[in-house]
């Protein structure tokens, strides 16, 4: 503001401006009311929220403000109360929100700090450098969302009070009485708006007490207390003094989830870069547990989502940590380093910076991203944690030994992980139990056939030779899924029994060698289902047991379409019309005569065979036909495999009906 609207300030008369504003108002007034109206239109864009966690806010808005007094180095005690009607009073024994007249605003220091968006600045910003703060916002944006607040000043001494309703002042700051000259601090009151708060303005004793604890905590030497005078309240208080900090804050999280720590102290790491503008404190130590417990602050606020000074603690301990362990030959040539998981096992650590332009970013803005804050962190403990852990030989191989540890055990994990995998996969000791094997061992002479509906695989079982044909049904419903990637069919309990039947395993570390069949024989009905799990267990042999193919150990089974029946002696097969057609002229042309019933059947699926005929037509290596599978059908049914399972319906719906046509046209 310039002196001369300055000027006309002073000098305004009654009702200048116009007629309609209230003459105790002048042009800063109605600005300063439409800066407050602000924060209780967007309420949101300076406390977060207006549920419980808002209003818990507005607490440590005004705390803040007086551990800021702290900081600056007056203030050595903050008492907070919590009132009857869910008031708040919070007690410093700073200097005392200055009473003058503030130069330029023509109202006095408490009036401004009460009502201006940002009052910081109005005083010269000394002590006040490096300040919380979450959306850089103070007592104004409170009393603007409260029903009343009372300030309460001591300083010069003389008490000064003054009181606020709906955020507007009942009258200037006012002199109350005398106090001896050097007591001085501050008294804020206040009473939440419930227009605003409308989920509810009910304190949680258990809340502020944490979080006042926590403050204690970030603030060594600073006296902390807590009064519930709710009458429902209980009466209960709480207070804190933490002489040692952040080390009295690791020893605290250890000791509230019962982790003793692996060594007695707890390694405190300082530093300061004055023209930098950074300062810098950690706290850490480990347990036997095997959590990690990271609590990190920038300014005093909590960083929940971390960020660069996070990121350059993590770097650097495990680069130091495995720097260490070289240097004194606690880890051997040929072990790999600790991974950062390794090191963080059982860590308890709290790392708070302080800078002087802190970026906090992320929807929450619970995330620091000043880059100079990583490099900092990262030279301070690549320094000091190395020169700790060189004076303390013992806890250092402790450290070591834990995240060693660690590492064995993650190795060992994923070894086990392996193995099982291998097992299920590949080397499954046991046949399965769907697998109805065959008598002999030699797979020269052995054959297996999959088998697909479970009539079928009934008629199979009792149908077959036990001596050389072992059985496998499959379920076509497993394998008819929609869309299941082969990944998905490698990993399915139906194809795993494939695998372990088989018994050569999958994928790259397929060895045909140890295929226990060297006849493997799908057998399915000649419609378009039959076809298309044709389609799928091909395309998971060319896929996953590609050598077998290639070795011609894979085949389909062919099952007649047709059985012909004579009056007189066996009856004939044929596997197509044009077959059924040839057989009937061929066996007339004999003299032979077709029965008046039933004489030409047609098969609709293998579940209509009984054991006896599914034996005679499709399973008797002397009468059956079998069509060994080439590395081009098994391409080509990828191929179709991928078109299936796309996403293009056309080429599917086009495929199964060729498909359809062409499978009774398969010839002998
Ligand atoms: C503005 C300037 C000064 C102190 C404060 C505000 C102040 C605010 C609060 C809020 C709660 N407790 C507080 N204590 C102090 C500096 C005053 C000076 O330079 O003497």
């Amino acid at each position: 503001m310039d002196s001369s609207e300055q000027d006309s300030n002073l000098r305004q008369p009654e009702g200048a401006g116009g007629a309609s504003r209230p003459s105790q108002y002048n042009a800063s007034d109605l600005k300063v009311l439409e800066g407050l109206e602000h924060v209780r239109t967007r309420p949101g864009m300076y406390i977060g929220s207006t549920n419980s966690r808002g209003l818990h806010h507005l607490v440590y808005e005004i705390v803040d403000n007086s551990v800021d007094e702290a900081l600056a180095g007056y203030a050595t005690k903050i008492e907070v109360e919590i009132l009857p009607e869910n008031g708040i009073r919070v007690t410093d024994d700073g200097r005392g929100i200055p009473v003058d007249i503030v130069p330029g605003e023509g109202k006095s220091g408490v009036e401004v700090v009460m009502t201006k968006l940002n009052a910081g600045g109005k005083f010269g910003g000394g002590g006040y450098s490096v300040s919380g703060g979450l959306h850089g916002v103070g007592i104004s944006v409170v009393n603007a969302l409260s029903t009343k607040m009372e300030v309460e000043v001591e300083r010069g001494g003389w008490l000064w009070e003054q009181t606020y309703i709906d955020h507007k002042p009942l009258e200037p700051l006012k002199k109350v009485k005398e106090v001896p000259e050097g007591e001085t601090g501050t008294r804020v009151t206040f009473y939440a708006d419930p227009k605003i708060f409308k989920e509810t303005t009910d304190y949680s004793f258990d809340i502020i007490r944490q979080r006042l604890q926590q403050t204690a905590f970030l603030n060594p030497g600073l006296s902390i207390s807590l009064k519930d005078e709710r009458e429902e309240g209980g009466a209960q208080e709480a207070s804190f003094l933490y002489e040692g900090g952040l080390s009295d804050y690791v020893a605290h999280l250890c000791d509230s989830d019962s982790m003793p720590p692996l060594f007695p102290d707890v390694i405190a790491l300082k530093a300061e870069d004055k023209p930098l503008g950074i300062s810098l404190d950690i706290a850490l130590t480990w347990t036997g547990k095997y959590g990690t417990v990271l609590k990190t602050f920038a300014n005093t606020i909590e960083t929940v989502d971390g960020g660069t000074h996070e990121e350059g603690f993590k770097a650097a301990i495990t680069s130091t940590l495995n720097r260490y362990a070289r240097d004194k030959g606690l880890l051997k040539a040929a072990d790999e380093n600790l991974s950062g998981e390794d090191v963080r096992e059982g860590l308890v650590a709290v790392v708070s910076v302080k800078l002087v332009n802190p970026q906090f970013e992320g929807q929450t803005k619970g995330k620091l991203g000043n880059s100079e804050a990583k490099a900092f962190v990262q030279k301070v403990v690549n320094d000091k944690f190395y020169a700790w852990l060189d004076s303390h030989p013992a806890a250092g191989k402790l450290i070591v030994g834990k995240a060693a540890d660690a590492y064995k055990a993650r190795i060992a994990a994923r070894k086990a992980r392996e193995a099982s995998r291998k097992k299920s996969l590949l080397e499954s000791a046991t046949t399965p139990d769907k697998l109805k094997d065959c008598a002999y061992k030699n797979p020269d002479l052995c054959e297996l056939f999959i088998v697909e509906g479970n009539s079928a695989g009934g008629s199979a079982v009792s149908g077959r030779d036990q001596k050389f044909q072992a059985i496998l049904p499959l379920r076509g419903k497993i394998l008819n899924t929609e869309k299941a990637t082969t990944e998905k069919m490698v990993r399915s309990e139906t194809i795993e029994t494939l695998i372990a039947s088989i018994g050569a395993g999958s994928g790259p570390s397929f060895d045909v060698s140890k295929a226990r069949y060297h006849k493997v024989i799908v057998m399915a009905d000649a419609d378009v289902d039959g076809a298309h799990i044709a389609t799928l267990l091909l395309t998971l042999f060319f896929r996953y047991m590609r050598p077998l193919i290639e070795a011609g150990y894979v085949y389909i089974a062919m099952p007649p379409l047709y059985r012909i029946r004579w009056t007189k002696g066996p009856d004939s097969f044929a596997f197509s019309d044009a077959q059924r057609d040839q057989r009937i002229k061929e066996g007339q042309e004999e003299g032979r005569k077709l029965r008046s019933e039933n004489a030409i059947q047609r098969y609709k699926g293998l579940g209509e065979m009984d054991a006896q005929e599914l034996w005679e037509t499709t399973m008797d290596p002397s009468k059956r036909l079998l069509k060994k599978v080439c590395m081009g059908d098994a391409e080509f049914a990828d191929a179709t495999f991928a078109m299936l399972m796309g996403e293009a319906v056309e080429p599917r719906r086009e495929f199964i009906e060729a498909e359809a046509k062409s499978v009774k046209f398969i010839d002998a």
